[in-house]
């Protein structure tokens, strides 16, 4: 276990780094915001998979400091983005379950407003899951985001427990499809008849909804045509370091 004493140290190595996927609006093709998604170069094995090392920082509690550098990274990196032609650019950033672990996570708010970037740029991507844990540290901090004008993105959705309940309760505002149902979506009517199920009910409650893992064109017109808000994936854009992510804003402008 010689990678979570390595992880410990990623940080202050400059071995994490920040990727951004863009999130783009299926009628206009305009992109909304960036998903922050965390990368690790590590010295030896060049690239570890954030399916191999969040596990790991969730396990061993580092994941509230990469979370944090996450965090306070992408809010910086959108804020300096402001200066370039279009709209301002929102920011995701994924928050799991440890992450709400104690009753003052984060100081999140704070650095924002040093920063002086509007809140309601920002939303916070949790999975279903968070939503079912009862536990004070949950509710009081998605209530206080929600009171800050942070939003709030239900990540992986259909794949968990979610109660329709708990979308009323925190006042939620996109639901991510999870790419399962996207992957084969043109020829599983099981899996489109769902899609379509969730558009419809987001929208009843107000809230908008995302496809995750866009991979081509059919796919992308399917959801743009069952009223989906917004697509993410290879179709659009891969994860980018912040560099390719600038050029390619500048491109498209
Ligand atoms: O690009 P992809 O392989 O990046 O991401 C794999 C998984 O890792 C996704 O489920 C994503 O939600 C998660 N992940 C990526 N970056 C972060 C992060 O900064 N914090 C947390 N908690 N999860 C992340
Ligand atoms: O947070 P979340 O679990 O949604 O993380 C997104 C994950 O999906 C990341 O690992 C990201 O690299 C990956 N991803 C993004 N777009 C696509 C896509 O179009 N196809 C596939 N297979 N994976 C994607
Ligand atoms: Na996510």
């Amino acid at each position: 276990l010689r990678l979570i004493q390595e992880l410990r140290h990623a940080i202050q190595l400059d071995q994490i780094h920040v990727h951004y996927q863009p999130v783009v609006e299926l009628q206009s093709g305009g992109i909304l915001k960036a998903e922050a998604l965390a990368r690790w170069t590590h010295p030896l094995f060049g690239n570890v998979e954030p399916s191999l090392f969040i596990p790991l920082a969730e396990e061993s509690g580092v994941i509230n400091d990469i979370g944090d550098y996450i965090f306070r990274e992408a809010a910086a990196t959108i804020k300096h983005w402001d200066a370039l032609p279009g709209l301002p650019l929102e920011i995701s950033i994924n928050k799991s379950p440890i992450q709400f672990g104690t009753k003052d996570q984060d100081k999140w708010l704070d650095y924002l407003q040093q920063l002086e970037l509007p809140p309601d740029r920002v939303t916070v991507e949790i999975t279903e899951g968070v939503l079912l844990d009862v536990s004070e540290n949950v509710s009081s901090k998605l209530f206080e985001y929600r009171d800050a004008g942070i939003q709030v993105a239900i990540d992986d959705f259909g794949t968990g427990y979610s109660s329709m309940a708990y979308l009323q309760k925190f006042d939620i505002d996109f639901l991510k499809i999870d790419q399962s149902f996207i992957k084969d979506l043109v020829t599983n009517h099981g899996n489109r008849a769902i899609a379509e199920s969730i558009i419809a009910m987001a929208h009843k409650l107000g809230l908008r909804v995302i496809a995750e893992g866009v991979e081509n064109g059919e796919q992308m017109a399917l959801l743009r045509d069952a009223g989906c808000d917004y697509g993410q994936g290879y179709y659009f854009s891969r994860p980018l370091s912040a560099n390719d992510f600038e050029n390619m804003l500048v491109k498209r402008n």
